[in-house]
């Protein structure tokens, strides 16, 4: 197929670069760490979507080169950040094909060092259905992910299919809680309570495996009071900051300074 192989040129070219949205501190507003949001600009075509690139590569296998090399952008803008004084987390996204990929621990291992970064300075992002397709594999990994001080956390939680006895054995740190229930927050929503008591579960869940929350698409201030009430300690979404260029943010953060 034609953009499975302009997609492969891409990721060997390069044409491949990050957005960067901030996760906030819920009490403090403080920027905490940040996610990175792969982009694809097609010299032709233009701006390409990531929910349109990162299926295909999914199923052509890809998505393996894909994480790769967003693993490599990650710590490059680490070490650039850090000697212009900015030392904030990134989180990064994989794909379920990666944790089944015996190789992804060993790779990250190894450009870590290459980069010179701390894993401290690394998150893992997985869905739910990613970390339960397999989870004695999964937890395998994510085990030798927070060996080297890499947070992890599960994604999209509550919108895939999740077995709260496997959650309970996975090495997770962090459950962002999915966009869905927080957009029908509002009281505009006829099911808005039954959204508020599944936050407040999850809330409460996470509370009991010694996890903390993140909630994601934050749009609202009506939202993020609630959110905030709940007990939620970390926010992402329009509300406070979009994704945005790695300039921009580090603009931002020295201003925080
Ligand atoms: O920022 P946004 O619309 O662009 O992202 C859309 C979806 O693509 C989200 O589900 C996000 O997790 C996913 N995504 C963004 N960047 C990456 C990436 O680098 N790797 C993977 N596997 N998924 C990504
Ligand atoms: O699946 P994941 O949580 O990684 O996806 C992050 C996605 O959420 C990206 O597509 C990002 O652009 C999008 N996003 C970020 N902030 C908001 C927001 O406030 N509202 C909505 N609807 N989407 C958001
Ligand atoms: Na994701
Ligand atoms: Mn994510």
């Amino acid at each position: 197929r034609l953009v499975e192989k302009k997609l492969k040129v891409a990721i060997a070219e390069r044409h491949l670069h990050l957005f960067f949205q901030p996760r906030v501190d819920m009490n403090s507003g403080k920027i905490h760490s940040v996610e990175a949001l792969c982009r694809w600009d097609d010299p032709e075509t233009g701006s390409i979507p990531p929910n349109i690139f990162i299926p295909i590569a999914e199923e052509t296998g890809l998505i393996h080169e894909l994480s790769q090399l967003v693993m490599q952008m990650v710590c490059q803008q680490l070490v650039d950040w850090h000697n212009t004084g900015i030392d904030v987390p990134i989180a990064l996204n994989l794909s379920v094909k990666d944790l089944k990929y015996f190789d992804l621990v060993q790779n990250l291992g190894v450009i870590i060092n290459q980069y010179g970064v701390s894993g401290k300075m690394l998150e893992i992002e997985v869905t739910e259905s990613a970390a339960m397709t397999d989870v004695v594999n999964s937890v395998k990994v994510l085990n030798q992910l927070q060996e080297f001080g890499i947070k992890v956390s599960i994604d999209d939680f509550g919108k895939g299919y999740s077995s709260l006895a496997y959650l309970s054995q996975l090495p997770v740190d962090n459950l962002k809680i999915d966009k869905y229930f927080v957009s029908r927050l509002s009281p505009n929503f006829k099911d808005h309570m039954i959204n508020h008591n599944i936050i407040k579960t999850i809330v409460s869940l996470a509370q009991s495996l010694n996890l903390k929350t993140v909630a994601e698409g934050i749009e609202t201030p009506n939202q993020y009071n609630i959110l905030k009430a709940l007990g939620c300690q970390m926010g992402q979404g329009m509300f406070f900051y979009h994704p945005m260029p790695a300039d921009q943010l580090a603009k931002l953060l020295q201003r925080e300074a």
